[in-house]
């Protein structure tokens, strides 16, 4: 499938806006932290080799991707960013739970897009096993979090 060759950290520097002068939240689930750090590290590179000063990234963990919801949301409603960037990951394995995140997650950082004045960037992965995760998160497919730097810096340049 096209799609599975598609590698996320692929992208035409020339076409990305400078990020000079933004402040970034990331906010990142601390379970599948191996996956997560890789994913909020992946997302600060990029956004400060697109001009974003290390200073104006402000990094928040939560416990689990459920609640980057709740997270982002006060990140959003403090006014102090230009974009939120959350991250998680959500691996299958046997439980139905899985389903239950994903659409919660989903949902809720929906939610935050339409309801406040700062882009969220959704930065989850939901894989079927650990390997999967591995190949978004710096891996044979690249890095989830370096796509959701160059989202962020489209958005804010959009409509900052
Ligand atoms: N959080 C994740 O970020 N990734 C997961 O894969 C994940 N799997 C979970 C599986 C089960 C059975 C449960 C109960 C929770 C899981 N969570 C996971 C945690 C969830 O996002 C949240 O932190 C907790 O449910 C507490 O609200």
């Amino acid at each position: 499938m096209a799609s599975e060759l598609h590698n996320l950290s692929d992208y035409d520097p020339q076409k990305v806006p400078s990020g000079a002068g933004r402040k970034v939240a990331v906010v990142y689930a601390e379970w599948n932290s191996d996956i997560t750090y890789a994913l909020r590290d992946g997302a600060i590179n990029t956004l400060v080799a697109n001009g974003v000063a290390k200073g104006d990234i402000e990094t928040f963990s939560v416990p689990g991707s459920f609640e980057l919801i709740y997270g982002a949301s006060r990140l959003v409603k403090s006014n102090k960013y230009d974009a939120v960037i959350a991250i998680g990951c959500v691996i299958r394995g046997d439980t139905p739970h899985f389903d239950y995140i994903c659409e919660g997650v989903t949902a809720g950082l929906s939610q935050l897009n339409i309801s406040g004045d700062t882009p969220v960037i959704f930065g989850l992965i939901t894989t079927n096993n650990l390997e999967q995760a591995q190949e978004r998160s710096g891996g044979r497919l690249g890095n989830k979090g370096d796509e959701c730097a160059v989202t962020a810096l489209h958005m804010m340049a959009q409509f900052g």
